[in-house]
């Protein structure tokens, strides 16, 4: 394999377990298959390094060991006649590859245990784990195997059969030795066959041992039986060459390695034909299936990723919703007579100077607003702008402590709950994205077949009930949460009261920048202020406290409605001043309060809003939002990376390149 497409398959590896626990898909189980999967079967065989892995099986006595001490240059395996004689199997690896990392494991893997050095050849005589040899063979890219005879026992227990196995598993190719006595045994060949099934496909050569008198017919003929009894009609396809060694008691009494002869003359020489195989281009092939399968399984992981990314973003979507309704009911009330008076004071103090006299002289307010006064039951001389602010009134701080109460109870039940419900319009951005992704990840379900756990939003026009499942990701905050003692939890952002009162430093630049904005639109500046400065006088005393921030409901014509724009999106959303509009109050003026109270109790929502949004994060929701985002950007990135790497990795298995 490639070693780009190998580094992805190995990234892969690492990112699929990262990607299923950012989300907490909670299938741990199938993750761990896949992952073992990957190690075992592919990583490990895959390597651009690998070296290729054939294995010397046969019937017993048919001159394994012989051939493999052969192939070696060394005596390292007994042999003799005495059929079952090695148990174990005996793997000779390139001394120049000693060192290679994790080489020795990863040929072992099938056997799942460690690889051991062979320190006499009398530990190959009783069953045990895999033993190995250094060789100092010029083949230094190939491994042999000597395997234990797996025909001895009673028929169907062979007593090596498991060992067999899992050497063949270790291997890429097959090296069959026969001879005249057994090459037309089917049970040998049948059980070659079964074993082949199970693993996969390993092409062979075939070593005959035979006399010298054997014409090149009769050794092909005997040949082709075994490949036929291993491989069927497909026995073309498997072979990878036909080869003799004649007997000769030289050999069998050690003084010679054996000689292998191609029967064709034309073929090349064993060590050749055994050089010339790509190794990595057939464990490809034996592994491509492996391969796909471990892409699909990856896919699957994926997709189902990815709706768990959906979910946990119309969780955390569906949180700050709750959360933005919350910190708006925390804030249904607005401390008309504190803001404004701070507000006439900046505006008194940027006065020009002879506005400033005339107005100690009571000679700014005429007459129509001078009824008004009248009738609110104010005196002229009571108010004084250059004074010290009002204390904050004690009805405000007793509506704050409610409204901050409740908000603050709704909004932790909806922290901890096991499911969110909240409502919107779909004229709100925030309500239509989720009613968006709910589509989403029921078409995605439909597509796997599974059961939507989100419940279908309900509601008339374009209204809407959200019914959203707490994801698993946040379970362990939402279970540290419920540990807290609620009341402690209320305690310390009622404690805080004070910064919600307060106009800050910054509110106050707000407010200043108003004023100059304020002057910069009058351009009949003397005539206006005048009654401009009146109104400013007279707000505070007619509406005290109160005004309530409506979601929705018609304005009633009795009232000064202030439209609030943009707030967490919420459109629709009105202050309603209890401001006696009938009291001689022309249309005009009517508009310009309207005008002028807008932008202030804007400025002033927007502080706020974003002081109450602070308190309930640092003490309620905060680490439930911090932890969904931490981990929605997480599997974002990993989803991305994932797909990039299995789109590599595809066209590879298609093996449009090796
Ligand atoms: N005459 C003769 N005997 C051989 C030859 N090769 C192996 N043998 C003998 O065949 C017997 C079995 O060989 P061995 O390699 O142990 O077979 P294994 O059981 O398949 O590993 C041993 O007694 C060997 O000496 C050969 O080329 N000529
Ligand atoms: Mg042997």
């Amino acid at each position: 394999m490639q070693p780009a497409r190998y580094d992805a398959l190995r990234q892969l590896r690492d990112h699929i377990p990262r990607l299923a626990d950012s989300l907490k898909i909670g299938i741990d189980q199938e993750i761990r298959f896949w992952q073992d999967i990957v190690d075992a079967k592919l990583l490990s065989r895959l390597a651009p390094d690998f070296p290729m892995v054939a294995a010397i099986c046969g019937g017993g006595s048919s001159g394994k060991s012989t051939l493999f001490n052969s192939l070696v240059g060394e005596h390292f395996a007994p042999t003799g006649g005495t059929a079952g004689l090695n148990r174990r199997v005996l793997f000779s690896i390139p001394a120049a590859r000693a060192e290679q990392t994790n080489l020795l494991a990863d040929l072992a893997l099938p056997f799942k245990s460690e690889l051991q050095l062979l320190q006499n050849t009398e530990q190959l005589t009783v069953p045990g784990e895999p033993l190995y040899v250094l060789n100092q063979s010029p083949l230094n890219n190939l491994v042999v195997l000597d395997t234990p005879d797996f025909d001895t026992g009673a028929r169907g227990a062979y007593t090596n059969r498991e060992t067999t196995r899992m050497a063949l598993e270790a291997s890429d190719i097959l090296i069959y030795v026969f001879t005249n006595s057994n090459y037309n045994n089917r049970d040998n060949t049948d059980f070659i066959a079964q074993m082949l099934t199970g693993i996969g496909m390993r092409k062979c050569f075939l070593v005959y041992r035979v006399y010298p008198s054997f014409t090149r017919q009769e050794v092909l003929e005997h040949s082709m039986t075994v490949a036929r009894g291993i491989y069927g009609d497909r026995a073309d396809e498997f072979l990878l060459g036909v080869y003799r060694t004649d007997e000769d008691n030289q050999v069998a009494a050690g003084q010679l390695f054996m000689k292998l002869v191609p029967v064709d003359k034309q073929d090349p020489e064993f060590l050749t034909a055994l050089q010339s195989i790509d190794g990595a281009g057939l464990r490809l092939e034996l592994y491509g299936s492996i391969l796909s399968d471990v892409i699909r399984g990856a896919a699957k992981i994926t997709s189902q990723s990815k709706v768990s990314f959906d979910e946990l973003q119309l969780y955390l979507d569906a949180l700050k919703m709750a959360q933005s309704h919350s910190v708006q009911e925390a804030l249904k009330h607005f401390p008309m007579d504190r803001v404004m008076r701070r507000f006439a004071r900046i505006w008194a103090a940027t006065d020009p100077p002879h506005v400033k006299i005339m107005r100690r002289t009571g000679n700014v307010i005429e007459f129509p607003l001078k009824m008004l006064l009248g009738a609110a039951g104010w005196a002229k001389d009571q108010f004084l702008p250059e004074g010290p602010d009002p204390s904050p009134s004690k009805e405000f701080a007793i509506k704050l402590d409610e409204d901050l109460a409740t908000a603050v109870t709704k909004m932790n039940y909806q922290a901890v709950s096991s499911q969110i419900s909240v409502s919107g319009s779909l004229s709100d951005p925030a309500a239509g994205k989720m009613a968006e992704i709910i589509e989403k990840i029921r078409a995605e379900k439909r597509l796997e077949n599974t059961q939507p756990p989100t419940v279908e939003p309900s509601g008339q026009g374009l209204a809407r009930t959200f019914i959203v499942d707490a994801h698993n990701v946040v379970s362990s905050e939402q279970e540290k949460l419920r540990a807290r003692d609620f009341k402690s939890v209320l305690q310390s952002i009622l404690a805080e009261k004070e910064n919600i009162v307060a106009i800050t430093h910054d509110m106050e630049k707000d407010l200043e920048k108003l004023a100059d904005h304020f002057r910069a639109k009058m351009g009949l500046w003397r005539k206006i202020s005048q009654t401009f400065w009146a109104l400013l006088n007279v707000l505070p005393a007619t509406v005290a406290v109160t005004y309530v921030l409506s979601t929705g409901d018609p304005v009633g014509a009795v009232g000064i409605k202030v439209k609030l724009a943009g707030l967490f999106g919420a459109k629709d959303l009105y202050a309603l001043f209890a401001i006696p509009v009938t009291t001689g109050l022309k249309s005009a003026d009517r508009k310009q309060i309207e005008e002028m109270l807008t932008p202030i109790v804007q400025t002033w929502l927007n502080h706020k809003l974003n002081t109450v949004q602070r308190l309930f994060e640092e003490n309620i929701t905060g680490d439930i939002l911090q932890c969904a985002r931490k981990n929605l950007e997480d599997a974002d990135a990993l989803i991305g990376a994932t797909e990039e790497l299995m789109a590599t990795l595809t066209y590879q298995a298609k093996g449009a390149e090796i």
